[in-house]
């Protein structure tokens, strides 16, 4: 079943913050469809990025480096994953903080006056563009049965408080036979899998898609459309059938005290070049503190982080 997203479901406030609609429908679906919030002008400059990329002679490898953005997959049909994608320059580094969407995704993450607070309002906890070709797709993961903590939906006390919340962006137009993002609306509430997921769901090497799932809906859009949905969600995505290329990037948001997904961290030159407000998302604690001064001459003064040392991460 197809998801044509009618005019009730899609954004069409300029409001920075969210509207008593979209909260409605956030809260009972699980997602949200953002339409147009990302200018033609803004979506060819990161296209023309990714086209430098993805056109490099000889082609970049899996687990080759571009820069500080990393050439990733799953090892499944799922397609090529660029990972770090913010690390390619202007263009990704204004979708950070991107005001169409950053007060609503404060929203759903909650944690305002909290704890969660304590190091900012948000982290990115991963960040890629996704080129998915002809037979290519993403088996069906997640869903709210499970109560994992990082991708939680939570309302509490009056507010949402959302372990994960995910902002996929189209770059180019993806309709029927596109391998369109599927979702199981509601599903983020669920106590039970669907009975299907073993069927369905992501295996190594081999093609798994989310269609016939009954109760799934792909969601189509238009290139600078995104969908922002909590990852709770039963989700994943139709199976490529039309020639040429789906194009996406996900950035997704939680707490300020999450951590990278994979062992990812930012280059320095991308710390330096981010607003203040940017960084605090990309790295929300910051500097390091140095272990001085130290009483034990031998102390390890220097802190690491996955052995990299922290002397000045900002
Ligand atoms: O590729 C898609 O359409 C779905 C992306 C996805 O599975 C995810 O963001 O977790």
């Amino acid at each position: 079943m197809a998801y044509d997203t009618p005019e009730t479901d899609a954004r069409t406030s300029d409001a920075p913050t969210p509207t008593d609609l979209e909260i409605f429908q956030f809260d009972r679906n699980g997602f949200i469809i953002l339409k147009n919030v990302i200018a033609p002008d803004h979506l060819k400059q990161i296209n023309d990025t990714l086209d430098t990329i993805l056109t490099l002679d000889p082609p970049l490898q899996a687990d080759e480096w571009y820069g500080g953005v990393h050439a990733h997959s799953y090892g499944g049909r799922e397609g090529v994953n660029l990972q770090q994608i913010y690390e390619a320059g202007e263009p990704f580094e204004r979708l950070i903080n991107h005001p169409q969407w950053i007060e609503l995704v404060k929203h759903f993450v909650g944690g305002q006056r909290t704890f969660d607070y304590h190091h900012g309002p948000l982290f990115i906890d991963e960040n890629f563009a996704n080129i998915r070709g002809p037979g290519e797709a993403i088996g069906l993961h997640s869903g709210g049965y499970s109560g994992t903590k990082r991708t939680q939906f939570r309302y509490h006390n009056g507010n949402f408080h959302c372990g994960q919340i995910n902002i996929l962006m189209a770059l180019n137009d993806i309709g029927p036979g596109d391998g369109a993002t599927m979702v199981i609306p509601g599903s983020h509430k669920s106590n039970l899998p669907h009975p299907h997921l073993a069927t369905h769901q992501m295996k190594p090497g081999e093609l798994s898609s989310v269609d016939a799932v009954e109760g799934a809906i792909e969601v189509h859009l238009d290139a600078g459309d995104a969908i922002l949905f909590v990852d709770a969600i039963h989700h994943g995505s139709a199976e490529r059938i039309n020639p040429g290329e789906r194009r996406i990037m996900v950035y997704r948001y939680g707490p300020s005290w999450g951590n990278f997904r994979h062992p990812y961290y930012p280059t320095q030159a991308l710390l330096n070049r981010l607003t203040p407000e940017r960084r605090k998302i990309v790295l929300p604690q910051g500097k390091v503190k140095m272990r001085t001064p130290n009483r034990l001459p031998d102390a390890e003064t220097i802190p690491t982080f996955y052995g990299v040392p922290q002397e000045s991460p900002v």
